[in-house]
């Protein structure tokens, strides 16, 4: 039996390219030079799409594969597929939440640790011989006791907010409505009173055309000069050329930021600022998590053509 075509967007780590070589007829579109031309050439055979949350599967791509049943994404964050099209057209959809909650979490806080202590500026410190030159590294700022805002109290908000609770930080989060299991902290019912409450101000909600720029210039104003943002959901969710202006005139404190409009390029303007910390958006860039999140990448597209119910669909 001919095995189903695969239309791969993006690269996989070999422990995942290897099973899903076995099991499917893949097709890299990722290796096309010219991806249009590749797409008219195989896109009438494409059964599923395999894709990655960043990458996602555009209108145009969705519409080069007339017979695709099913969008895989291998991320938890599946706004670059075009859920409408694909509802149109009756393709699933189906992405990689849980598994990936932990380490995600776990690099929002370590970022806001990072930055607030200046621990990349005191590495340099301490290697470039400033440290016996000039002496003791500046001051920087407490993170325990203060106050956290989380933006999204979603399975990754949630998760954010445990581990800052072992920091005895006071805790407030924003969602649609408060959450019984998060009765310790207060709820707020607007991004604009949770700006107001936080010195770190994290978004960890989901990305859709309705939460574009929610984070705008008002909310950066908010949060205030001595105020962090640390942003491990989506880029989309922050107005970044207000973000960038609030930074460099200082109206708001710093940014870790794991994510960019137009990633893996960055807007040059960051570069030149030393109160922000970036990262090449790796927040689920562990090798535990990439595992889990490949095998339930590979297990929905499996269930689906064994004609079994799929394991995390979105659509
Ligand atoms: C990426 C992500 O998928 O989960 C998401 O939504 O954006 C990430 O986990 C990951 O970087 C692999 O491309």
């Amino acid at each position: 039996m001919s095995k189903p075509v695969i239309l791969q967007v993006g690269p996989y780590p070999e422990w995942d390219q290897v099973p899903l070589d076995v099991a499917f007829d893949v097709r890299r579109l990722f290796e096309a030079n010219d991806k249009k031309a590749y797409l008219a050439e195989h896109g009438n055979d494409v059964r599923a799409i395999a894709t990655r949350g960043e990458l996602g599967a555009d209108a145009d791509m969705i519409a080069a594969c007339p017979n695709a049943e099913l969008i895989s994404v291998y991320g938890v964050g599946y706004d670059a597929v075009d859920i409408e099209v694909a509802r149109e057209r009756n393709v699933r959809v189906t992405n990689t939440p849980d598994v990936l909650t932990g380490d995600v979490a776990d690099l929002g806080v370590a970022m806001m640790l990072c930055l607030s202590r200046g621990m990349v500026g005191a590495e340099t410190w301490a290697r470039d011989g400033s440290w016996a030159e000039k002496g003791l590294y500046p001051l920087k700022r407490r993170v325990f006791g203060r106050k956290a805002g989380i933006l999204g109290l979603g399975r990754i908000g949630y998760e954010v907010g445990k581990r800052l609770q072992g920091f005895g930080m006071d805790i407030a989060y924003t969602d649609l409505a408060p959450r019984d299991d998060a009765s310790e902290w207060t709820f707020l019912s607007t991004p604009r009173e949770l700006a107001e409450h936080a010195d770190f101000f994290f978004v960890t909600l989901a990305a859709s055309e309705k939460t574009r720029h929610i984070v705008n210039r008002e909310i950066m104003d908010a949060i205030g000069p001595d105020g962090m943002i640390i942003n491990i959901s989506r880029a989309s969710n922050l107005d970044e050329d207000a973000l960038i202006e609030a930074l460099q005139s200082g109206s708001l404190g710093s940014a870790a930021l794991d994510v960019f409009e137009g990633e893996p390029a960055l807007d040059p303007r960051f570069l030149a600022l030393d109160n922000v910390l970036l990262q090449p958006h790796h927040s689920s860039g562990t090798v535990e998590t990439r595992k889990a999140m490949g095998q339930l990448l590979r297990d929905n597209l499996s269930a689906h053509f064994a004609g079994q119910p799929l394991l995390t669909p979105v659509l």
